[in-house]
C-alpha cells in the first residue's frame, strides 16, 4: 500500500560534527547522499530563509543534495524550497533517465519572493532525486510515496506438492541490510498443516530482486497428511490447497514495508483441476502424471472419475476398435440341441461400467490397487447387452437371443484381446470367460 512520508528534520543535531543528514533516514526509506548540513534558527539559519516547519531545514554542502529512494521507488516526491537563485530537484528511474523535474522560478528569500516554494515530481518508478544547485538554498518537509511492495510469481499459480514454487519481490536500493522476509501459510485443503517455511530471510540481487523457493513437499506435515488423509477414497473431487505468501521488507533490521500473495493482482497460489487430480497420484504414492497427460473428461463412461479432467491412453479408440472387432464376428448359437452360424449384430450395444478412475474413486470403489490400470487411463470394463439375431432354422426365419455367458461375452473377450489383455471377472475378481458369473470384461494395455 502507497504511504506518504514526510521529513521535516527537527531534532537533529545542528551544530556539531553530526550536523549532516546522510542515512539517519535510511529506514523510513530515503537515503540522503553527497551531505546536506542541518541549519537552525537563529543558530544558524538566516530569518531570511524561514522553516516550513519548526526551526530547522538542511542546506546543501559542496555538491547537490542527493536522495535515494531505499525499499521500494516513489510514485511522488517533494519538497520545499528556498533559495537565492533558481533551484531545480530532477527525479530519476533506476537506470538513471530522467523522470521529470521541477523549478522555484527564481530567488525566493524572504524580500524577493515566496519562501518555501513547493517542489514535487509525481512519475512511476522514482529512484532518486537530485536537488541544484548547491549553493544558496535550504529544504524543508522532504516526503515521498513509497511503491507498492509487490510479489510476482516466476513459475505459475497452480502446482503439486513436489514442485517448486518460485516468488520474487522487488526491492529498491537494494545493498547490505536490505532483506525480505518470506512466510508461508497453508490454505483450504492445507490450512490444518503446520510447518511451511517462516521468516526466511531473502537478500535483494544486483537487480533488487529478492528471490524465494518453496516445495510443499518438503514439508513432512505436509506428505504425512496427504498419505493419510487423502487417501480414503472418495466420490467428489479433492478441494485444493493454497498458500498464502507473505513477504516483509526490512530496511537495517527495521520492518519497512509488508504484502501478500492475496494483495497481489495475481490469481492466487491454488490447484486447478488438473494438479488437484495430478495430486491425488502423490498421495497414493504412485507415478504422477505430466499435466500434458491429463485431458478433458471423454463423458460417463470413459470418465468414472471425479473431476471434469482424466487420463486417457487411447480410451475411446481402443473402445470403438473393440465395438468394431466385435460387431459382424461370426458365432454359433445353439437351437434344440443344433448348431447354426450366425454373427452379433451390427447394432449390438457394448457397455462401458468403468473407464478412467481417480486414484480416490478407484479406493472409494473398494479397489485395493491405487495404481489398476482405470487410474492410469488404460483400462475399460465392458458389459454386452443381450440381441436378437434371425436365424434360419428349417427354411424358416426364427428370432432368437444370443445367450449372454455362452455367446455374447467370449466374442466381447475375443474383439477386446485384440486391443489388450481382456480378462473376464464378477467384480474385482477374474472368472472364467463364459462363466455365469462374469458380469464385465477388464481389459488394459
Ligand atoms: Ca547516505
Ligand atoms: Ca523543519
Ligand atoms: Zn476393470
Amino acid at each position: 500500500m502507497a504511504s506518504l512520508t514526510t521529513i521535516d528534520f527537527e531534532g537533529l543535531a545542528y551544530n556539531t560534527a553530526d550536523a549532516v543528514v546522510d542515512d539517519q533516514f535510511r529506514a523510513l526509506g530515503a537515503d540522503f547522499n553527497r551531505t546536506a548540513e542541518v541549519l537552525r534558527l537563529p543558530e544558524t539559519l538566516s530569518p531570511l530563509y524561514p522553516p516550513r516547519s519548526g526551526s530547522q531545514v538542511i542546506q546543501g554542502g559542496a555538491a547537490a543534495i542527493q536522495i535515494d529512494a531505499v525499499g521500494l521507488t516513489w510514485s511522488r516526491v517533494g519538497g520545499y524550497v528556498t533559495g537565492n537563485e533558481n533551484v531545480t530537484m530532477t527525479a530519476y528511474n533506476s537506470d538513471g533517465a530522467v523522470l521529470g523535474r521541477s523549478t522555484t522560478g527564481g530567488a525566493n528569500y524572504v524580500g524577493v519572493g515566496t519562501p518555501n516554494h513547493q517542489l514535487e515530481v509525481a512519475a512511476p518508478g522514482i529512484a532518486w532525486v537530485q536537488i541544484m544547485p548547491s549553493g544558496a538554498f535550504v529544504l524543508d518537509d522532504f516526503y515521498f510515496e513509497t511503491e507498492p511492495f509487490e510479489i510476482s510469481y516466476l513459475s505459475t499459480n497452480t502446482f503439486i506438492a513436489t514442485d517448486e514454487i518460485i516468488l520474487h519481490a522487488k526491492v529498491e536500493g537494494a545493498r547490505a541490510g536490505t532483506q525480505v522476509l518470506w512466510s508461508v501459510q497453508g490454505m483450504d485443503a492445507a490450512a490444518n498443516v503446520g510447518g511451511f517455511p517462516t521468516n526466511v530471510v531473502t537478500t535483494a540481487d544486483a537487480d533488487g530482486v529478492a528471490r524465494f523457493g518453496f516445495t510443499p513437499a518438503t514439508n513432512q506435515s505436509l506428505v504425512n497428511d496427504r498419505r493419510t488423509n487423502w487417501t480414503r477414497g472418495s466420490r467428489r473431487a479433492n478441494p485444493p490447497m493454497s498458500f498464502e505468501v507473505t513477504a516483509k521488507l526490512t530496511i537495517d533490521g527495521s520492518d519497512f514495508a509488508e504484502t501478500s500473495l492475496s494483495d497481489a493482482n495475481l490469481g492466487a497460489l491454488t490447484q486447478d483441476e488438473t494438479d488437484r487430480l495430478r495430486q491425488e497420484y502423490f498421495d497414493y504414492n504412485i507415478p504422477v502424471p505430466r499435466r500434458s497427460e491429463v485431458v478433458a473428461s471423454l463423458g460417463p463412461g470413459f470418465n468414472r472419475g471425479n473431476y471434469g479432467v482424466q487420463l486417457s491412453v487411447g480410451l475411446d479408440t481402443r473402445y470403438r476398435a473393440i465395438l468394431a472387432a466385435y460387431r459382424g464376428r461370426p458365432v454359433t448359437v445353439n437351437i434344440n440341441g443344433q448348431s447354426y452360424r450366425t454373427a452379433i449384430p451390427a447394432s449390438a450395444p457394448v457397455t462401458i461400467s468403468s473407464g478412467y478412475r481417480n486414484p480416490q474413486r478407484n479406493r472409494a470403489i473398494g479397489s485395493r490397487y491405487p495404481d489398476s490400470k482405470h487410474t492410469r487411463g488404460r483400462a475399460l470394463d465392458l458389459v454386452p447387452s443381450l440381441v436378437q439375431v434371425v436365424v434360419l432354422v428349417n427354411g424358416s426365419p426364427m428370432r432368437v437371443t444370443l445367450p449372454l455367458h455362452q455367446v455374447l461375452y467370449p466374442a466381447l473377450y475375443a474383439a477386446a484381446s485384440s486391443q489388450g489383455t481382456a480378462i473376464a471377472e464378477q467384480g474385482a475378481r477374474p472368472v472364467p470367460v463364459g462363466d455365469p458369473r462374469e458380469n464385465h470384461i477388464h481389459v488394459q494395455w
